[in-house]
């Protein structure tokens, strides 16, 4: 676990931020060694960057979007001159393997070229009037500041996601960042403040970070000059989240808790599946939203699936995530490794049996790696139905597709989900309004790593939002539907006479 985690931050340009005593300790998960103290915002901090965001957008929204499609074009360039040392900050800070920290820029990446793209876009509709001499549209316009909140486990990417598509509409951005990444949040912020000074005429503040306990988040998610709300993390602060905003009717995109299933059918290709069951259930060590958390798999493979799959969880490399040899880097905190540990103790009391699970390098106090583990089930009992943000995979077994499509949904959460099969009934009915209920429906592919050109999010108690590609840019405007008049009458809708 040799690293130099000093010249990581120098790589990035925050290396003045480890001279910081603040309140707000950051650790990496690789050995638990400090990183930082950082000084968090107060509550007038966040009140002033809450009246600048608006001061900002006003500025911004009168900017035609296909210059501010440029600022984003720039933004691009910078990550792509960064990825390399952004991408090793990432999984010094998470503990996700360097291969993943540097798709995650890649993500980043990704999304402001489509948003580029999109900022000559912004298409309202034409729509026949039932009026002569009348014409009917739409227009699309920016919405104001925009809160965007993210979780620790895609730390940059998620921002990215928000704040491409919410600046090419308009928008101002303020980012409240995990507690347990800002590191990766203030080298982010760097980048685009670099990028503002080179696209030379952004407004200040066009998008801040904010740092700091929940308190912050609360403060922001509360006020009403703040129209629009982004949130990825846990089912539980989106329920909150929602609460506050429903009471002043603040829009919301809710990308919460996933529970996703990969269904293996007995026509499916095997070698396929055992890789793709690998990356979507250990990949991350477990702590994507997208994680495969349960495989259903029939019953005449079952027994091969079953043995295949655990060869692969025997041989897989874990270890240090800045190792080009480790597939699996540690958990992101002790609490982290206490919900895995419980959750299989739960599964063993609902008559799970269990293989892997182990902690591995305990002589790391303060670092928490994990065998992942797999566990067989006989039943979908609470504890399956339970999102644990760590490595474990749960196995049931079905006869019958309707069956296994019925436990692929029985579950609270609606992200992601998969199915593996070469018999197009199957993967039909899968995807038909009798199958899948989840935002995101594959085939022959795991339930994670989408690509950015689709919309992102899920069902249920997974939030509903959809983030990234798509249309999902129609979540960041408002839209107002016009209607002119360009004849010498005034004729009423729906043929009302009103004479006067
Ligand atoms: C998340 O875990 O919050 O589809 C996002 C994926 C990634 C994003 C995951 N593109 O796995």
């Amino acid at each position: 676990m040799d690293f130099d985690a000093k010249e990581i931050l120098a790589r990035n340009g925050i290396e003045h931020l480890a001279a910081q005593k603040g309140p707000l300790q950051v650790r990496t998960p690789i050995d638990g060694r400090v990183l930082a103290n950082l000084d968090v915002a107060t509550a007038q901090h966040t009140e002033m960057a809450i009246q600048n965001s608006v001061k900002a957008f006003k500025e911004w929204r009168t900017v035609p979007a296909p210059r501010r499609g440029e600022l984003i074009r720039l933004l691009g360039e910078e990550l792509r001159a960064s990825k390399a040392a952004l991408g090793e900050l990432v999984s010094l800070e998470t503990g996700k393997i360097l291969q993943e920290g540097l798709g995650e820029v890649q993500e980043m990446i990704d999304i402001c070229d489509f948003a580029v793209g999109l900022s000559r876009q912004l298409y309202g509709l034409t729509i026949a009037s039932e009026r002569p001499n009348h014409r009917m549209m739409e227009t699309w316009h920016p919405m104001g500041p925009c809160l965007v909140v993210t979780a620790f486990n895609f730390p940059v990417a998620v921002w990215a996601w928000n704040a491409a598509l919410a600046l090419v509409c308009g928008n101002s951005v303020i980012w409240k960042p995990s507690e347990k990444t800002p590191l990766s949040a203030a080298a982010v912020q760097q980048i685009f403040e670099r990028t503002c000074a080179r696209f030379g005429t952004a407004p200040a503040a066009l998008s801040q970070l904010v740092q700091g306990e929940r308190e912050r988040g609360e403060q922001l998610v509360r006020d009403s000059r703040v129209p629009l709300i982004s949130a990825t993390g846990s089912t539980r602060m989106g329920r909150e989240i929602a609460k506050v905003a429903s009471e002043r009717f603040a829009r919301t995109i809710l990308e919460l808790g996933g529970n996703n299933a990969g269904i293996v059918c007995p026509s499916a290709d095997l070698s396929l599946v055992v890789r793709a069951v690998a990356f979507a259930a250990m990949g991350t060590a477990g702590q994507r939203c997208t994680t495969l958390r349960r495989l259903i798999v029939h019953s005449s493979v079952y027994d091969k699936v079953v043995s295949e799959v655990k060869k692969v969880y025997e041989q897989v490399r874990i270890g240090s995530p800045l190792d080009s040899a480790s597939m699996i880097g540690p958990l992101i905190d002790k609490g982290a490794y206490s919900s895995m540990v419980k959750a299989l103790s739960a599964a063993k009391e609902d008559g799970g049996r269990v293989f892997g699970g182990e902690r591995v390098y305990a002589e790391l106090p303060d670092a928490y790696y994990v065998k992942p583990a797999i566990v067989e089930m006989k039943k979908q009992t609470d504890i399956v139905c339970h999102e644990t943000f760590a490595p474990i995979l749960y196995v049931l077994k079905y006869d019958t597709v309707e069956e296994a499509i019925a436990l692929n949904n029985d579950v609270p959460q609606g992200l992601s989900s998969s199915l593996f099969t070469t018999d197009m009934r199957e993967m039909e009915l899968f995807l038909s309004a009798a199958g899948s209920d989840c935002g995101i429906a594959n085939v022959n592919i795991g339930p994670s790593g989408a690509e950015i050109g689709g919309a992102f999010g899920g069902e249920k108690e997974t939030g509903g939002g959809r983030e990234s590609g798509s249309d999902s840019w129609k979540a960041y405007m408002r839209r107002a539907t016009n209607t002119i008049n360009f004849g010498k009458d005034l004729p009423l809708a729906q043929g009302i006479e009103f004479g006067v």
